[in-house]
Order: C-alpha cells, then sequence, then structure tokens
C-alpha cells in the first residue's frame, strides 16, 4: 500500500514531537465531525464540561469518550485517514483507541489551554500520539502551540486542571516506578522554549506525540468560535498503568470495571484496534 506521509515529515514527528499536515482529511470529515459537536452539544455525555468559571461569558468547551455515543465520530475513528497516517508516523503494525475528545472556544472566551502532555491524563504507558483536528480555519495564534523537542524530555509532568486558574493536580511523587513533576512555567519563561505553531486551512491537522508539551501561547481571545475534534491512539507497545490518583476520574473506574489490569495491553472493547498490517513497516 502507498504511504500516505513522506519521510521528511515523519522525521519531523520523531525528531520535533508534532507535525503538521497539510490537507490530508476531506472536508466531508470536517463537516461529519462539525455536525458530531453540534449532535454532542444538544444530547451531551455525562463528561461535558465548560472549563470556564465566570457564568454568562462566552466559553471554554469540552466533551471526551464520545466516540460510541455520536455516529459522527464513530465513523471518523474507524473510517478516516488518522490510524493509517499514526502506524506511519510511530512505526506500528497495530493501532487502538486511546481517547477522543472536542474542544470549543467560544468567540471572546479569555479561557485558556495550559501547558500540559496528554500521557499524564491516561492510565497508560506506551507510544502514543494525538491528532488535532481543527475544524474552522484557525491562525496560529488562536490555537495551541507546541513546545519542540519536549517529547523527548524524558519526564512526566503532573496534570494541570483545563478549569480557569489552571490547577494542577497531586504532588511531585515516584509511583510505579515512574517520576511526576511540577510542570515548567512555560509563559513566564518563554523565551527559553521553541514553539511549533501553524496556520491551519480546513483539512490541515497537527499530529503529537503524547509526551509533547503544548498550550495556549497568546493572549489572542478568539473572534470566532473555533473547534477541533482530538483523537488519541496508541501502538502495539502500549499497556495498562494505573498511576497516580489524579488520573482517576470516572474514565479509570470504567477501564478497572471492565477488567482491565497493570501491564495488560491497550486493546479490547474499550480500545478497539483501528488498523492492524502484517506488512513490513
Ligand atoms: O484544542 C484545544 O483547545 C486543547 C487541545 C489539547 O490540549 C489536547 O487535546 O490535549
Amino acid at each position: 500500500m502507498n504511504k500516505i506521509l513522506s519521510e521528511n515529515e515523519i522525521k519531523q514527528f520523531r525528531e520535533e514531537g508534532a507535525v503538521f499536515l497539510k490537507n490530508k482529511f476531506d472536508i466531508t470529515w470536517i463537516n461529519k465531525l462539525r455536525t458530531g459537536i453540534k449532535r454532542d452539544i444538544k444530547n451531551p455525555s455525562p463528561r461535558f464540561k465548560s472549563h470556564t468559571i465566570q457564568k454568562n461569558v462566552p466559553a471554554y468547551l469540552e466533551d471526551y469518550w464520545t466516540w460510541h455515543l455520536v455516529p459522527e465520530f464513530k465513523e471518523f475513528v474507524y473510517n478516516s485517514p488518522y490510524a493509517r497516517i499514526a502506524s506511519e508516523l510511530m512505526s506500528a503494525k497495530k493501532i487502538n483507541l486511546v481517547m477522543d475528545n472536542w474542544f470549543l472556544r467560544e468567540a471572546g472566551s479569555k479561557s485558556s489551554t495550559p501547558f500540559h502532555h496528554d500521557i499524564s491524563y491516561f492510565d497508560m504507558d506506551g507510544t502514543m500520539c494525538v491528532l488535532w483536528l481543527p475544524l474552522q480555519p484557525t491562525k496560529k495564534n488562536e490555537g495551541v502551540v507546541w513546545v519542540k523537542g519536549s517529547h523527548l524530555w524524558n519526564k512526566l509532568f503532573l496534570r494541570v486542571l483545563f478549569k480557569d486558574g489552571h490547577k494542577v493536580e497531586g504532588n511531585e511523587c515516584v509511583i510505579n516506578g515512574k517520576k511526576y513533576e511540577l510542570p515548567p512555567d512555560i509563559l513566564r519563561n518563554k523565551e527559553k522554549y521553541e514553539f511549533l505553531q501553524w496556520d491551519c486551512e480546513l483539512g490541515d491537522a497537527v499530529i503529537f506525540d503524547m509526551r509533547t508539551l503544548h498550550g495556549t501561547l497568546s493572549e489572542t481571545i478568539p473572534k470566532k468560535t473555533l473547534s477541533r475534534y482530538t483523537l488519541r491512539v496508541a501502538k502495539e507497545d502500549s499497556k495498562i498503568s494505573y498511576d497516580g490518583d489524579w488520573t482517576s476520574f470516572n474514565y479509570r473506574k470504567a477501564m478497572q470495571e471492565a477488567g482491565y489490569k497493570n501491564g495488560d495491553p491497550v486493546d479490547g472493547e474499550m480500545f478497539p484496534t483501528l488498523y492492524e498490517t502484517k506488512n513490513e513497516i
């Protein structure tokens, strides 16, 4: 089968921790995901939330783990080119679903995304990546930015709440042999880091390593409502690892109830296989 990505795109993902992909997602996917968000907002999951504390102001909204509830999301998860793209980026023989989300910043919202990396929010270890797919044209100062090379720092940072105030959850600790540290104060030390950021047209996307730090750099308040669909997937080396209490939101409970134990592969009913190849990679 022909490759979707160039060697250069794969190299950029591996070396820099995030890659910009031009026009890899057809407009029909974008329209479906927009319809999915509208459907979800009308009938949200119990996980739907606003990260904006003040009432009656433009909000920053999110729902997650809704791929099995919203038909448009399910179709995207199973049939979009993302799983194949992820297999090329991570040299994976098998790709399994980890978690879907959508985020929506209403026009004028002052709420922002804290700098964080996604690995700390999940009870998993291994090679994983995240799709960030804007559903409106999004300028580089309107979206999130990625800290170049931060996936290679060999560090784990405590998770940060997206709610205004961006509280860090838990205390520095070592769990399952892994050291969790306070995240660096990137906003007050911008000059120390190199940032990756791109203007995205419809169909463009960014895919980043699960360990790459990212967040909102600019204080630009969006003039129009902006939304994106994000999707995390895992390579076959990924395993369940129940770490700190800060990850114990209802997803962990569901995983435990479904019988997942430390060391199990990220596979099975909650983490279906989206792509598998017998070919050499
Ligand atoms: O796009 C956003 O608003 C936040 C995305 C994000 O931080 C994530 O998916 O981890």
